[in-house]
């Protein structure tokens, strides 16, 4: 057993070996206490935990957190704690893209409910946040199909639960799955969806890449562990699903059905309001014997859904930056999905062609990967953005707000930031944010005085000398 990791379970037992893993069999409240004690994993970089005692849900298990540390995401993907970012990304884009193999069935279809014997009330969604009056599933993953291309897509969401058979889903018009809804809208048909649960966790990671325009998030899977996922077809419609899957809902989103989904814990760190949204009537519900109930906590930073978010979308934004800029030399999210985030830039390629890393700075909004960006750093590349205090050492010494921030107003927001600028658009859907990046890399004459004297460090013969000596120093 090891990566990759075949489902959950796999996983799941891994982290039990590492002693990464609390079996907890006190028994847990869906209301408040789970969310509470996921929370407290986020703060101080806790193990996963599986609840092995719902009250009101006998028989289920519920898992979360396995994705909440960096050595945990570390595990999940292999890879070395040293430059991370950029040995993903070249997987990404170096690794073999085999076809997911397609099997007759698997696991996810052990057990399959049609007609009456939906009932989603039966699962134990998990509330996040105190004011939520109906639960969410926090860690679907949505799986739809672009009716004019084929493309398939697929990204993490979260669904309300509204009745029995019926889940609301926050189709946001400028992630694809909004982008994909809205043809079906033209066409005035029902669009087919698969919300899958609990999936490995190489998939789970997948579908949270915010990877161009008609990539299939799940071609990543091969490109990340060399091998081909297992898939199988949806009972109701031709969606290609994880077979490994805990659980999987099939169901299509009317064009005309709208019901009002809210408030949520959003991932900003407020509730949501209310908003009229479609909603997926369930055809088919499949999984496993015993199925494990997958929540994943995300409201206010940190969060289990913050790391994986951040960590994701750090990747792309560098993968998707440095395929239009090869001078980008590193991407750093500082909070939030890229809200805030700091680039590096290669200094010697920026001192031959001054202004660089304005271009940077303008083109991370031109990527899939930077439509949340609001707030970015640029540095030289001998800073590591990685390092915190470094970045803010650059930041206090570098840059001078008068003449190196440059500020873009009107940019096509989230609409979930509850600082962006709602009134005055016309209050439709708004969500137009501004967007600022603060070049801090060294400025050229007349500002460069002091820099030209130098940096002030002991001579590096010395540097290197106390790196080898340091144990006889009697450093441990
Ligand atoms: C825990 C978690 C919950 C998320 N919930 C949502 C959501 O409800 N709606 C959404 O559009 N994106 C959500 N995301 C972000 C998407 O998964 C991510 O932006 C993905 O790249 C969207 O892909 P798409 O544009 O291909 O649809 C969530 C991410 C995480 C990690
Ligand atoms: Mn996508």
């Amino acid at each position: 057993m090891g990566f990759p990791f075949r489902d959950l379970r796999e996983w799941m037992n891994y982290l039990g070996e590492q002693g990464d893993l609390v079996k907890n069999q006190t028994e847990v409240d869906i209301r408040g206490e789970i969310a509470a004690i996921s929370r407290k994993i986020a703060r101080t970089g806790g193990p996963a935990i599986l609840h092995e005692n719902v009250t009101g849900y006998p028989g289920w298990r519920i898992l979360s957190d396995t994705l909440a540390t960096r050595r945990r995401l570390l595990w999940a993907l292999d890879l070395p704690a040293k430059d991370t970012t950029k040995v993903v990304a070249e997987r990404i884009v170096k690794g073999p893209a085999i076809e997911p193999r397609v099997v007759d069935t698997g696991p996810c279809k052990e057990i399959k409910l049609f007609g009456e014997d939906i009932d989603l009330l039966k699962i134990p969604m998990v509330f996040t946040g105190e004011r939520e009056t109906l639960p969410y599933i926090t860690a679907g993953m949505s799986f739809v199909k672009d009716p004019e291309t084929g493309w398939t897509n697929i990204g993490i969401r979260r669904f309300q639960l509204v009745g029995k058979d019926k889940l609301c889903d926050l189709v946001l018009p400028y992630q694809h799955e909004g982008v994909i809804f809205s043809k079906y809208l033209k066409q005035n048909k029902p669009m087919p969806i698969a919300v899958v649960l609990g999936a490995d966790p190489v998939a789970l990671l997948c579908s949270t890449f915010p990877a161009p325009d008609q990539v299939d998030e799940i071609s990543y899977w091969s490109k990340l562990t060399g091998q081909a996922i297992d898939v199988v077809k949806c009972e109701t419609n031709d969606m290609l699903v994880p077979a490994t899957a805990e659980i999987v809902i099939e169901g299509e989103i009317a064009p005309d059905v709208r019901t009002l989904e809210g408030p949520f814990a959003e991932f900003p760190g407020y509730y949501s309001g209310y908003r009229l949204c479609p909603v997926i009537k369930v055809k088919a519900i499949t999984m496993r014997q015993d199925p494990i109930y997958r929540y994943m906590f995300m409201s206010l930073p940190p969060s289990e859904g913050h790391h994986v978010g951040d960590f994701v979308c750090e990747i792309e934004l560098y993968r998707q930056l440095k395929s239009l800029i090869p001078e980008v030399s590193d991407v750093a999210v500082l909070s939030t999905r890229t809200m805030t985030t700091a680039i590096a830039v290669d200094k010697k390629a920026r001192l031959r062609a001054p202004g660089l890393q304005r271009k940077v700075g303008l083109a991370v909004r031109a990527v899939k990967a930077g439509f949340m960006s609001k707030n970015v750093f640029i540095v030289d590349d001998d800073v590591d953005v990685h390092n915190m205090q470094d970045l803010m050492w650059c930041f206090s010494v570098k840059f001078q707000a008068a003449r190196d921030v440059i500020v873009i107003e009107d940019v096509p927001g989230t609409y979930l930031d509850p600082s962006e600028m709602w009134v005055g658009h016309g209050g439709k859907y708004s969500g137009h944010t501004s967007y600022a990046f603060y070049d801090c890399t060294e400025k050229a004459a007349p500002y460069d005085e002091g820099y030209k004297r130098g940096l002030a460090t002991p001579p590096q013969e010395f540097v290197d000398r106390v790196e080898e000596n340091w144990q006889e120093y009697g450093f441990s």
